[in-house]
């Protein structure tokens, strides 16, 4: 992390001009807004969250909930699969799914993209531990990850204040107007894969994000988490995705997020919910649904296996998680030879 840190520009003063936002977007890659979100919906949201978090285990006994207080006995990230157990339960939330549909959001998506969009099936929460920061989201390009159309957008909101040190999203404003795919390379963090730093000028911007702020960026904005330094806190947020209603979308984006760690399905997701209107919404949508492309990840495994023969010790870690993960694993077989063999 480079040690600059600027402030966002904030966009709520151009909030009704959707041509300046499209301005500013195409300009910056990003807006930031101010209250776009309503903080007492997603204060429902965040007790609701926590309170499954805190049955499966992870909350301090006897801490408020709405702190969110973590036990650091229970730490894990994605990848592992004490994580998929608790964040899946968190995932079969009806109003998780719904706040990626809140029209506050869905406007300002239509605003940029000037035309109906359609939120991604695939909603992502991220339930990050304090004092865990090797796992921390490293520097990257959304694309890489959900692939199917440039013309991506995330809507990045934490679920609850998100000051500088419970480890916000930064991001390079500008870094998109590369147009292009950034090399990406194995990383112990989120998403596996990350952009060397070194070679990418900065400074980053970020902000002391309040509940109700939402970062709207494009897929390929160059932006990583600052770790959870917070004594005991953990940080919840929601990342969701839109694009232009018929442009192509990747078939894995129409599926629950962590999925190929352990199995969940859409009617498992839905199995309580109240109402029907988001199950299976996108299916009525024409747009071609095209292949996963695994070559980014699979040359991110590529160079753990060659880093853990030199010993670098967050790929061991990956590999033991892969071998956790899925024995029987093409990947998880490799993992095992290269650990064997030390
Ligand atoms: O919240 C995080 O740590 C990662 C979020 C992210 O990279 C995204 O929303 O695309
Ligand atoms: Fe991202």
């Amino acid at each position: 992390m480079a040690a600059e840190l600027t402030e966002f520009r904030v966009s709520n003063d151009a909030s009704d001009d959707a041509a300046e936002l499209r301005r500013r977007i195409a300009e910056d890659g990003y807006l930031f807004f101010r209250k776009l979100q309503d903080p007492d919906q997603l204060r429902q949201l965040r007790l609701e969250m926590l309170a499954v978090i805190r049955d499966g285990g992870w909350l301090q006994a006897g801490t408020d909930l709405a702190d969110g207080t973590a036990d650091l006995s229970q730490r894990c990230a994605e990848g592992d699969i004490a994580y998929a157990d608790v964040y899946h339960e968190v995932y079969k939330l009806e109003s998780f799914h719904r706040a990626g549909h809140w029209p506050e959001v869905l406007e300002k998506m239509e605003q940029i993209t000037g035309g109906p969009v359609l939120p991604h099936p695939q909603k992502i929460a991220r339930l990050w531990f304090p004092q865990y920061t090797e796992h921390t989201t490293p520097a990257h390009q959304d694309f890489v990850h959900f692939q199917g159309s440039y013309d991506t957008y995330t809507c990045w909101t934490p679920v609850g204040d998100c000051p500088i040190e419970l480890g916000g999203l930064a991001v390079v404003p500008g870094s998109h107007k590369q147009n292009a795919v950034l090399e990406h390379h194995f990383s112990l963090g989120a998403g596996s894969l990350a952009v060397d730093t070194e070679q990418q000028a900065g400074p980053w911007a970020t902000t002391n994000y309040e509940i109700g702020d939402s970062l709207i960026f494009h897929s390929l904005l160059l932006h990583q988490a600052l770790p959870n330094v917070t004594a005991d806190r953990l940080r919840v947020s929601l990342d969701n995705r839109y694009q232009a209603r018929g442009l192509p979308v990747a078939e894995h984006m129409l599926q629950p997020h962590l999925n190929i760690f352990h199995a969940l399905t859409w009617d498992e997701v839905y199995a309580g919910w109240q109402s029907a209107d988001l199950q299976y919404y996108w299916q009525d949508v024409d747009m071609p649904i095209i292949p996963r492309d695994m070559s980014y990840a699979e040359k991110g495994f590529a160079e753990a296996l060659v880093l853990a023969e030199q010993g670098d010790e967050h790929a061991h870690l990956a590999l033991r998680r892969a071998i956790e993960r899925d024995p029987d694993s093409e990947q998880a077989q490799a993992a095992a030879a290269v650990l064997a063999a030390l």
